[in-house]
C-alpha cells in the first residue's frame, strides 16, 4: 500500500497511527497539495490527502474511508466496534474531530491562502468557524470526562482522531490553550504520546 499525504496533515496522522496500531506497512508518499506543480489530482480528484493506493486497484479517500478500511485488513489492534451504538459512538467522536480540523483549516485558508487578497478576507468567517473549533474542544473535554479514553476503557479511533485533531491545534494555534483549560484533554494526549504511533508523527 502507498500513503500519499503530509507530516503536517491531521487526517494524514489520523490514518498513519491507525496503520501503526494496526502493525500495517506501507509506504509513505510525500506530497504538497499546495505546490503549483502537485500531481495529487492524478488520484483523488478532490486534489486532497491522505489518499491510499492499493497496489493494483483504485485510490482511495477520504480519511475517514481508509481507516474504517484498514480496520478490516488485520484483527491487530482493533480500533472500531463493529456494529451498533458503540459504533456509531466511536464514529461521533471521529467526526466531531474531524470537524474540529475542518473548522481550523477553513479558518486557517481565510486568514494565510494567498490566493485571497486581504481585502477579501472575512472576520465574521473567521470568528465562526473558530467558534466551532473552541465548541468542539469542549464538547471533547466534556466527553471523556474522567474516563482513561473517549470510548471506554480502551484505546479507540475515536482517542486517534481526538488526538489528532489536538495534537494539530496545538501545532497551527498555539494560542488556543487546550491543555490549560482541559486537564483531562492535556493528560489524554500526555498518554497517546508514550505511543510510537503518535510519537513517530507528531506534526
Ligand atoms: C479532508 C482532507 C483534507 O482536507 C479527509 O481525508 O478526512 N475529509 C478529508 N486534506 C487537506 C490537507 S490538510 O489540510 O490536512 C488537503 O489535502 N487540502 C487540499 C485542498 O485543496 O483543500
Amino acid at each position: 500500500m502507498k500513503l500519499i499525504g503530509s507530516a503536517a496533515s491531521p487526517y494524514v496522522r489520523k490514518v498513519r497511527v491507525v496503520m501503526a496500531e494496526k502493525r500495517l506497512d506501507y509506504q509513505f508518499i510525500v506530497e504538497d497539495v499546495w505546490s503549483a506543480d502537485t500531481t495529487i489530482a492524478s488520484s483523488n480528484p478532490l486534489g486532497k490527502v491522505p489518499c491510499l493506493i492499493m497496489d493494483g486497484s483504485e485510490a482511495m479517500f477520504d480519511s475517514r474511508v481508509i481507516v474504517e478500511y484498514l480496520e478490516t485488513l488485520s484483527p491487530v489492534g482493533k480500533l472500531i466496534p463493529q456494529q451498533g451504538r458503540e459504533r456509531a459512538e466511536v464514529k461521533t467522536w471521529e467526526a466531531l474531530a474531524d470537524g474540529v480540523m475542518d473548522a481550523g483549516i477553513l479558518l486557517r485558508l481565510e486568514a494565510n491562502w494567498a490566493g485571497r487578497a486581504d481585502g477579501e478576507r472575512s472576520q465574521a468567517w473567521m470568528d465562526r468557524q473558530r467558534a466551532k473549533v473552541d465548541a468542539g474542544i469542549r464538547a471533547m473535554a466534556k466527553g471523556l470526562g474522567d474516563k482513561p479514553f473517549c470510548s471506554g476503557i480502551h484505546l479507540s479511533l475515536s482517542d486517534v482522531a481526538v488526538g489528532c485533531a489536538l495534537g494539530w491545534i496545538g501545532f497551527r494555534f498555539p494560542d488556543i490553550d487546550w491543555r490549560g483549560d482541559h486537564p483531562n484533554l492535556n493528560k489524554l494526549y500526555d498518554k497517546l504520546m508514550l505511543r510510537p504511533s503518535f510519537a513517530d508523527t507528531a506534526p
